[in-house]
């Protein structure tokens, strides 16, 4: 079923570290190996050994019109035979800044870069350029790409200064963050009343989905606008995950709490590399070539990025589809609720094996990581393809129909049965 893929696999290694170009991909937290990937579409993936898979990853999330969407691949194409990049302007990075500050108003003023990573690495250096302080806050749990500073957890104490997470972070950079739980508020105010004046910012998922999916509770975010106002530090919300993923504003349109500093990637780049960071003109205008802040980027506004973004919105704004497919993702997981805990809203979820709701990195740490792993197994044995974690969101996109849905429901509920014969069938 997979000789060619562990072919490749053992190939792989011989020069790319781990034989992957992102950890997450190599299976570490579900054992076993790696399908290598030949062609993508619309719902579906096929790897080298010609196996078909009904695909919940789609990249990560930014493919939520499906693989190798027909309108995308003729913009790439058109752009293509113009020239792949300039590291000069173009009129495209202003059609696709005017599509994002349109769909969110709170971006009155955009940078375009390459990666999430970069996105919110760019987003803290401004907010701290503009507010002259050093300190940040993060969420455990939440991720912001792997720039130093965002790389680090908790320390001895709920408000004491964070710890490198990964090595070759030096103290320093870590000694700046503050990681406290998500979805405490008391957390948030206490920690501003000890340091308030030093806080440059609050980065924050604002519907979180690196620790699996956790929803914010009420209150949550409010806190974290009123507090930061309060002090006169930044709100940041990373929606690299969220933005045009829950709504066409994002999750600040859906929940309605406006930050100053909004970080996107992933679906705006349409599957080609693109992140962005965006807000108050007169935040923004801190960044070069206006301001002190120094920010730049060889392939950032890429022309064929932005040619697959532009379409991917313009797809988006013309479909709107979200209520559809919020519609489908509850209708697709809602025969599982008797047998795992699930988080899900619009077109993301995850299915935690846990016995108690996860609303927390605590809660999401208790899941049975193992019986997960055999789970993602006995679906890829099926043609179904779950994020390689138990800790990632799952996504269904415009092209999951639900005749597929209802289908691969099935399958899954089965499979569940199979490993927690306590599954009752809610029909
Ligand atoms: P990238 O640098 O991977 O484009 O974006 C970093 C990032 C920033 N913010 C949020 C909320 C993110 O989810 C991410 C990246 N997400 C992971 C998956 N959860 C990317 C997958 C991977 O690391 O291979």
């Amino acid at each position: 079923m997979f000789k060619n893929s562990k072919k490749l696999f053992s190939r792989a290694q011989k020069y790319l570290v781990g034989g992957v170009n992102s950890p997450v991909r190599a299976f570490k937290s579900v054992g076993g190996n790696p399908i290598f990937i030949h062609k993508g579409k619309g719902a579906y993936l096929w790897d080298v050994d010609g196996n078909k898979y009904a695909d919940f990853v789609g990249s990560w999330g930014p493919l939520i019109l499906g693989h190798n969407h027909p309108s995308i691949l003729l913009k790439i194409r058109q752009q293509a035979v113009l020239g792949s990049s300039y590291g000069a302007p173009t009129e495209l990075e202003i059609e696709m800044a005017k599509l994002v500050s349109e769909a969110i108003p709170s971006i009155e003023k955009v940078r375009f870069v390459s990666s999430g990573t970069e996105a919110a690495m760019s987003a803290i250096r401004l907010a701290r350029g503009a507010t002259k302080r050093d300190k940040i806050i993060k969420f455990s749990g939440c991720y912001h790409g792997h720039s130093d500073g965002l790389l680090v957890k908790a320390g001895s104490g709920a408000t004491t200064l964070g710890v490198p997470d990964s090595s070759g972070i030096p103290k320093a950079y870590s000694a700046q963050t503050i990681v406290l739980p998500y979805n405490d508020s008391s957390a948030a105010i206490r920690c501003f009343k000890k340091m308030g004046e030093e806080i440059a910012a609050i980065i924050v998922e604002p519907i979180a989905a690196n620790m699996g999916v956790i929803l914010p509770q009420k209150g949550f975010l409010e806190t974290l606008r009123h507090v930061t106002q309060q002090w006169g530090a930044l709100l940041i919300f990373d929606e690299v995950i969220t933005g045009f993923r829950v709504s066409y504003g994002g999750a600040q349109k859906l929940l309605g709490i406006k930050p100053d500093l909004t970080c996107l990637g992933k679906i705006i780049g349409g599957g080609l590399p693109v992140g962005a960071f965006g807000g108050k003109k007169e935040i923004m205008e801190h960044l070069s070539p206006l301001g002190p802040v120094y920010q730049a980027g060889t392939l950032s506004g890429n022309p064929l990025a932005m040619a697959a973004g532009i379409e991917t919105l313009k797809q988006l704004k013309k479909l709107n589809p979200y209520s559809e497919l919020e519609k489908r993702c509850k209708k697709f997981i809602q025969s599982w609720i008797s047998a795992a805990q699930i988080n899900q809203i619009g077109s993301l979820f995850t299915l935690f094996f846990s016995e108690q709701p996860v609303t927390d990195y605590s809660s999401a740490l208790k899941a049975n990581t193992k019986l997960y792993a055999q789970f993602f197994h006995k679906l890829l044995e099926q043609g179904i393809y779950f994020p390689p974690s138990q800790f990632e969101a799952a996504f269904i996109s415009c092209a999951h129909e639900e005749s597929l849905l209802e289908k691969i429901s099935y399958k899954i509920l089965n499979t569940l049965r199979s490993l927690n014969p306590r599954t009752e069938v809610l029909e």
